[in-house]
């Protein structure tokens, strides 16, 4: 960005630690003592320094990017059409920043099934994750709605678990209306190694999400045996929650879960893989005799211990290849599995549960950091979820819940925003949604406690958001101070 805009040169390496003297007016030194992935920036007359590590030089440079000016006539790396290079002179503040993130983990997720976003685009969310400094890219490939990652194993994922028919576009009394148009699309195992480098260079780790047992009809479709009921499935047209989930009396449900897995811990090289475990409604399981007898043969409680029977089973297997699991707060209710990790999606309470009993979590509480939920009035946002979270209450939200222990606060490893996109069918509304909410989010993630100040975020935003307007990036213009809509609920 900065060579090819400013004719700024880097050199070509950094400068080892023992000084090397580097050949450009950057010098930049990596070293191993200071804060993981912190940095530090000094900008003086004629001269430009970085110390880090090699994630926290990466930042630097970030924030040495923020320091340049906005111009209109210079368009960042990501745009395709490439802009005459700045000639001029430029002058940078002076800085000496120190600087390194509150938590290690910076997470955004992006629903790829409820609507699909084709390789291009999934690298420009990547970008825009770098520039706000987020180093977890969290994939939800699979749902209800469409399985969108190839299984060479299992080709009718990607030939029939990926397309559905048609969409809903609206609901009338008790009437649905559809738009009758089939919907799909999938990454190739070669375009989801494309984008896991693309995102390791970038300090971006990308967890996959695959879920289970429930949010799997698309799955179903493709492999009816799967299912508790005879069918036939169809790929889900509608937003919500399916009843039909997968059949843990069928051991080939297993065997399926593990192939699939084995081949995503071969594209996914991240510690942490996903298994969802999220909405499993359990009507098929209470209905089935055969889940019944299942239930008591293992001498479980309910459907919820069934649940966590199910998830603990797929534990064992991805701790076997040297991973561990990741899944949403569900998998809480029938007893959590051994090494798991929690998101804590519906508020915090997961969240302090699983701190509580000694598991790491990771905070993406629907109360603050739902980005699918509406900015401003309902009624004259585009149509979304329907649920109501301003700017300001993702700012002021703090992930570590007072009500924990100082040693139970060290499980919360970190905070993510999740984008549904049920209502958000392209780019240009994924950005609209994510912007500028997702600013206040890299605030709550990187500063640290004590340092955040919403007037000062307040005043910094134009800057931000004229350097998305002039890198194309769709964005909502916050409401003046003190206008923001009052919404009653
Ligand atoms: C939840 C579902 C998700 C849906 C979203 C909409 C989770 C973990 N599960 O009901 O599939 O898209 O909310 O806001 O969030």
């Amino acid at each position: 960005y900065l060579q090819r805009n400013y004719n700024f040169k880097l050199p070509a390496s950094p400068a080892t630690a023992s000084g090397q003297a580097s050949n450009s007016i950057i010098k930049i030194v990596e070293t191993r003592s200071g804060k993981a992935e912190g940095y530090i920036l000094e900008v003086n007359t004629g001269r430009v320094y970085l110390q880090g590590d090699a994630a926290g030089l990466f930042y630097g440079l970030q924030t040495l990017i923020q320091l340049f000016p906005v111009n209109k006539n210079i368009k960042p790396a990501t745009d395709t059409v490439r802009q005459t290079p700045y000639n001029g002179s430029l002058h940078l503040p002076g800085v000496k920043i120190q600087d390194y993130p509150r938590f290690a983990y910076r997470g955004m997720m992006l629903d790829v099934s409820r609507h699909f976003f084709p390789p291009a685009a999934i690298k420009e969310f990547i970008d825009m994750m770098v520039l706000y400094k987020f180093n977890r890219f969290h994939w939800h490939l699979t749902d209800d709605q469409g399985w969108r990652i190839e299984i060479k194993k299992y080709p009718r994922l990607q030939e029939i678990a990926s397309t559905r028919k048609e969409t809903i576009v609206g609901h009338h009394r008790r009437s649905t209306t559809y738009d009758g148009k089939p919907y799909g699309g999938y990454y190739t195992q070669d375009e989801v190694r494309d984008i896991v480098k693309y995102a390791a260079e970038r300090n971006i780790t990308i967890i996959p999400e695959i879920e289970m047992p429930g949010h799997s009809q698309a799955v179903l479709t493709a492999y009816p045996s799967f299912g508790n009921t005879k069918g036939p499935y169809e790929v889900r047209t509608t937003w919500g929650i399916s009843k039909d989930v997968l059949n843990p009396v069928n051991d080939s449900v297993f065997t399926f879960l593990q192939d699939v897995l084995t081949e995503v811990i071969d594209l996914f090289p991240s510690q942490f893989i996903h298994i969802g475990g999220d909405e499993c409604l359990k009507d098929r399981w209470k209905e089935s005799a055969e889940v019944q007898r299942m239930i008591r043969r293992l001498g479980l409680k309910d459907e919820h211990a069934l649940q966590s029977y199910f998830i603990q089973r797929m534990e064992k297997f991805v701790n076997s290849k040297g991973r561990s699991i990741i899944g949403w707060d569900e998998i809480l209710e029938g007893g959590l599995a051994a090494n798991a990790t929690v998101m804590s999606w519906r508020g915090e309470e997961g969240g302090i549960a699983a701190a509580k009993q000694q598991h790491n979590v990771i905070m993406t509480p629907n109360t603050y950091l739902y980005f699918d939920y509406t900015q401003g009035q309902p009624s004259t946002e585009p149509l979304n979820a329907a649920a109501y979270l301003p700017l300001k209450t993702v700012y002021n939200y703090e992930p570590l819940p007072p009500s924990l222990t100082r040693t139970e606060q060290r499980y919360i490893k970190g905070v993510q925003g999740n984008i549904w996109t049920e209502f958000i069918p392209d780019q240009q509304m994924l950005d609209y949604m994510l912007w500028p909410r997702a600013l206040a989010l890299s605030e709550i993630a990187w500063a640290q406690p004590g340092k955040k100040n919403y007037d000062r975020f307040l005043r910094k935003l134009p800057l931000e958001l004229s350097r998305m307007s002039y890198a194309g990036i769709n964005f909502r213009i916050p409401e003046p101070i003190g206008l923001e809509s009052k919404v009653v609920t």
